[in-house]
């Protein structure tokens, strides 16, 4: 085995150069390259990864900069049965992870990854997942056989030197090891040891299955480490509406996989709201602690969009079709003959033939979908028109509002807001929302996903109820919170709200709650707007009466949702905290 590029990016803290050494010595790569992440770089592996076939080279005078790539079609989601927390003991996970002792995972894993990298190239990424200079900042290292996650690392994260930098002579990183192996489902496993900040996935080669800064780090083992030093790792986009006069107002949104994170956060007001803009700090994850002033300040530990690519257009979201034309890379989309991409909801017509996502032809009269619905882009964040200079203030940005919300054809209202914070909370962890395609299995359930944090928290979820209502004491002036619902159906099936740009409105209404300018009415829920004060002008054809259908209370759709909620309370009634069964009670009062 070769060291192919000492030197050049290569570091001499101890406890980093041991710890590749023994991943080495374990997977018996040819080589070993240290990942600088300068332009240079980027481009030899780029033609590396095009002459290997892992990437192909899109049209560079449509989309400079821009490659594609097929994953395997056994390999297109996460997948949350073969995701492991690792702790000591199986009540440290909790009911709502799988579970497995440490030692006998590191067994097996270790036995997969031995020897796994013969003939190949294990890549060295150090990254940093925050802006360079915060102290809410944190170290990872990928090691992975998959020049495809390195290109992609590169965009999603601030890659290489910077992070050897920041971390300096510090042992306290996060230990990354990935091996495609096969890209097998049978021996994929994606395993975390929050007691040892280390993560090793084998067997998949997709996503945040393999992209390990993403939810690997930042949300599983983040929320671990988020709960024994006092802050927050939490699946939230963050952004900041501008007012006319230049006030800003930060929030942070909670959705599950696929119901609108980054939509949101690069929302483009109607044209009514002249002077208002919305800029894009992040549209994933947010971590948030709190400052010296008393509120709750976030950061984006992100550097790109790894977004959903079907219904992307320019009506939807402008900012991301702005986004995704260079410099991106994009997967499992539809490749035209002229080497474009395509995928359903693109603006404009089909085209009259091309290849789907498995490289198989495909024309508009074909069954099967050309674009997998899990397809998605990977562009840097500096690419967004409408990206905050504070995406990269190392104090990050103080939280007016937190926004939880789900996908739910009925029961949930459009809009309301939680009586105070630990109403709110009780709100967040009840949160239910249909399964989607980000995740491997049936979709269009409804299930409980608390937080949007069910498939992404490291540790037992009634733990983190309880650590969600301690942060109150810490947080002298906490956000407001409040729910949201972009997807309630009339009996007929017609969304009962147009959604995208028009939730601008939605945002108002919340931004003016927190200012102390709109007026709210108390219903069981919590408040809602009061006549009046919700904006349903330039929207032709809204009428009030759909607006109250929208925000209707269904007294039989609440019993089924409580029973629903019952459940998830027995599940995880051996450290559910108190607090949150009163609120359910004063609720079913209410109501
Ligand atoms: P992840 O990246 O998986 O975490 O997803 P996300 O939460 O960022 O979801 P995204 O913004 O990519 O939206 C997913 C899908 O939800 C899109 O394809 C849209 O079709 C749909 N969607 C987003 N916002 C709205 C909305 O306001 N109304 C309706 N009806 N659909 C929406
Ligand atoms: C999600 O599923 O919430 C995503 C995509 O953001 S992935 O990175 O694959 O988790
Ligand atoms: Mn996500």
């Amino acid at each position: 085995m070769e060291t192919s590029n000492l030197g050049s990016c290569n570091t001499t803290n101890p406890a980093v150069t041991a710890w590749v050494a023994d991943q080495a010595r374990l997977c018996e790569p040819d080589q070993v390259y240290w990942c600088d992440g300068s332009t240079a770089e980027k481009d030899a592996l780029t033609a590396q990864a095009v002459a290997a076939g892992v990437l192909i080279q899109l049209n560079q005078e449509k989309l400079p900069g821009c490659y594609y790539h097929r994953s395997n079609p056994n390999d297109v989601a996460r997948v949350e049965q073969c995701t492991f927390i690792c702790t000591e003991f199986e009540e440290e996970a909790g009911p709502t992870n799988n579970w497995a002792p440490p030692g006998e995972m590191y067994t097996k894993l270790q036995g997969l990854a031995r020897g796994s990298m013969h003939g190949r190239t294990m890549y060295v990424i150090p990254y940093l997942m925050g802006p360079p200079g915060s102290p809410m900042t944190k170290v990872g290292f990928e090691l992975t056989d998959s020049i495809y996650v390195v290109l992609s690392m590169r965009i999603m994260t601030r890659m290489g030197r910077v992070a050897l930098d920041h971390l300096g002579d510090s042992s306290d990183f996060n230990r990354g090891l990935h091996c495609m192996l096969d890209v097998n489902p049978d021996r994929r496993y994606i395993c975390h040891f929050p007691q040892d900040n280390t993560i090793i996935s084998v067997g998949s080669a997709y996503g945040g299955n393999a992209l390990l800064g993403k939810k690997c780090f930042a949300l599983r083992i983040g929320s671990y480490l988020a709960r024994r030093q006092g802050w927050l790792a939490e699946h939230m986009l963050i952004l900041g509406l501008e007012s006319p006069t230049g006030e800003k107002t930060y929030v942070a949104a909670a959705f599950p996989s696929a119901c609108g994170k980054t939509n949101f956060a690069m929302l483009i007001p109607p044209p009514h709201y002249k002077g208002w803009k919305v800029w894009t700090i992040g549209d994933d994850i947010a971590w948030m602690k709190p400052g010296p002033d008393g509120r709750l300040y976030a950061i984006n530990p992100e550097a790109g969009y790894f977004g959903v690519v079907p219904g992307t257009n320019y009506k939807s979201n402008p900012n991301a079709m702005n986004s995704i034309q260079r410099d991106t890379i994009y997967t499992n989309v539809a490749l035209t003959p002229d080497l474009d991409v395509w995928w359903e909801g693109k603006d404009g017509p089909p085209p009259a033939e091309c290849l789907d996502w498995k490289g198989q032809p495909w024309t508009p009269e074909s069954k099967e979908k050309a674009a997998h619905p899990n397809s998605r882009f990977a562009a840097p964040m500096t690419n967004n028109p409408m990206l905050a200079p504070e995406a990269s203030d190392p104090n990050g940005v103080p939280i007016s509002a937190i926004i939880f919300g789900g996908r739910r054809a009925d029961t949930m209202p459009l809009v309301y807001q939680a009586f105070n914070w630990i109403h709110g909370v009780y709100i967040g962890a009840t949160m239910g929302s249909e399964t989607t395609a980000a995740a491997a299995g049936t979709v269009g359930n409804v299930r409980r996903d608390p937080m949007a944090m069910l498939p992404f928290c490291g540790y037992n979820m009634g733990e983190y109820f309880r650590h969600w209502i301690t942060m109150r004491k810490l947080i002298r002036r906490p956000p407001r919170i409040f729910h949201v619902n972009w997807f309630r159906k009339s009996a007929a099936g017609e969304f009962l709200w147009p959604g995208f740009g028009e939730n601008m409105r939605v945002l108002k209404w919340i931004a003016d709650r927190c200012n102390g300018r709109a007026n709210a009415d108390e219903t069981p829920l919590g408040w809602v707007p009061s006549g009046g004060h919700f904006d349903l002008g330039e929207l032709p054809g809204y009428t009030n009466a759909k607006f109250e259908q929208v925000q209707s209370i269904d007294y039989p759709e609440w019993r089924r949702e409580l029973l629903q909620q019952d459940e998830l309370f027995m599940k995880l009634y051996s450290h559910l905290p108190k607090e949150l069964i009163f609120q359910r009670e004063l609720l079913v009062a209410r109501l």
